[in-house]
């Protein structure tokens, strides 16, 4: 389909409050970008907090009330609103966000209404398939749909660019692409591989067990090399600063016996996704970087982001659930204990449970090579949407 051929004017909405951390404004930008580049849709993504959003788009100015990003016109979000809101075909509120006043009665007078779309958080939980696509009514007449991320058939799927495959592949195979990522990121000598060493990413919260994994990896008898991009993670990696550190430096390695750390600058999304591609293991956290590192099919540890309750684990299990289906039970059972363990906390028993998960190493590699094509195969998140939003 070409963009023109597809085109839905006029413009889309999307309205996003980052709670905490990136994953508000990361699947918001990213939906984004992807209505526009692979469905020609015109979109305004309006946001309340534009120093988070800087950390994934540097070239964001965080001073401006208006600007545009690869064809994505972004609003910063005030209360009351300063612009004024111009009605699209579409109004997306992501994550339960409250939207401006003025724009939800300004909405009730018009006779051609759009299409009012609350985008939920990503579960594989099974009763969002009843909840999906389902309406609401509000207590002013105002009709709303909710619209349910996940890995059903009859769920709003993932996620996934048009040609993010093909990408990958062409900068795995391009060594010179390699080497101009890790000198931008001030890393070139990590740029020749060493073949006994295993790369590991870590972006995950805080927990005992990275300490307690790190400082296993520390005696492996092979190199282990993390590379870190600057955040919460390096809060559980203290224990290898020197008595006269404070705090870990961006573009600085550290290392300790056979463990390498290597702090990276927080970059770009489609920067972040070479290092997901690049490494042999990927700690992600939250909703999108989770998703990203399924893409890049590499076996992962998702650390998912905290509820109360512990709500998060049933999420974690449904998804770990999914995930193993097709993967045989001992390589199943070493990686749900190693996930469950990080997510716990628990020290001892997530280094014990990675001395399993090493065994099945290369099973796990090859069920994450297959993995997208199972998860993806009702179609990705933006098409599903798009289609929704032609029915409605
Ligand atoms: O940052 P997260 O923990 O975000 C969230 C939020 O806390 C949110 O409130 C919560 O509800 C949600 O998790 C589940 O994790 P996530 O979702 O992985 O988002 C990180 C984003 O940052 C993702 O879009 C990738 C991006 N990123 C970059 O673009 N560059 C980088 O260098 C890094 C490390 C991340």
């Amino acid at each position: 389909m070409t963009p023109s051929s597809t085109s839905l004017s006029p413009h889309w909405d999307i309205f996003c409050t980052v709670i905490d951390n990136f994953g508000d404004i990361g699947v918001t930008w990213r939906l984004a970008k992807q209505l526009s580049t692979d469905f020609g849709i015109q979109v305004t993504l309006w946001v309340d907090c534009l120093d988070s959003f800087q950390c994934i788009l540097p070239s964001l100015d965080a001073q401006l009330t208006t600007q545009e990003h690869q064809g994505i016109t972004i609003e910063h979000w005030q209360t009351p609103l300063k612009q004024t809101w111009k009605p699209g075909r579409v109004l997306i509120e992501a994550f339960a966000c409250e939207l401006p006043d003025s724009v939800i009665h300004e909405r009730k007078t018009l006779a051609h209404p759009p299409l009012w779309i609350n985008l939920d958080y990503l579960t594989a939980e099974a009763w969002i398939d009843d909840c999906h696509g389902l309406p609401s009514l509000l207590s002013d007449g105002q009709q709303r749909f909710f619209f349910f991320p996940g890995f059903s058939p009859k769920s709003g799927g993932l996620l996934c660019e048009k040609g993010l495959f093909e990408r990958q592949t062409s900068w795995l195979n391009n060594p010179h692409a390699q080497h101009d990522w890790l000198t931008q990121l001030g890393f070139t000598h990590l740029a020749t591989k060493n073949a006994d060493a295993t790369y590991i990413s870590v972006f995950s919260y805080a927990t005992p067990a990275l300490t307690a994994l790190s400082q296993h990896w520390q005696q492996d008898s092979k190199p282990i090399h993390l590379l870190v991009p600057h955040g919460k993670s390096l809060d559980s990696l203290q224990w290898m600063l020197s008595s006269h550190e404070t705090h870990f430096i961006t573009g600085n390695s550290y290392h300790a016996g056979n463990l390498h750390v290597h702090v990276l600058p927080m970059t770009s999304q489609e920067e972040f996704d070479k290092l997901l591609w690049y490494c042999d293991l990927n700690i992600v956290r939250g909703e999108d970087s989770f998703l990203r590192a399924q893409w890049a099919q590499k076996p992962f540890i998702w650390h998912i982001y905290p509820q109360e309750d512990n709500v998060h684990i049933d999420k974690l299990t449904a998804f770990m659930t999914q995930y193993c289906a097709s993967l045989d039970s001992e390589a199943t059972q070493c990686w749900q204990a190693l996930c469950l363990a990080f997510n716990e906390d628990k020290s001892q028993t997530c280094v014990d449970a990675w001395l399993a998960f090493v065994q099945h190493n290369q099973t796990l590699k090859k069920h994450a090579e297959k993995w997208p094509k199972q998860a993806l195969n009702a179609g990705d998140l933006a098409t599903r949407l798009v289609n929704f939003v032609k029915k409605s």
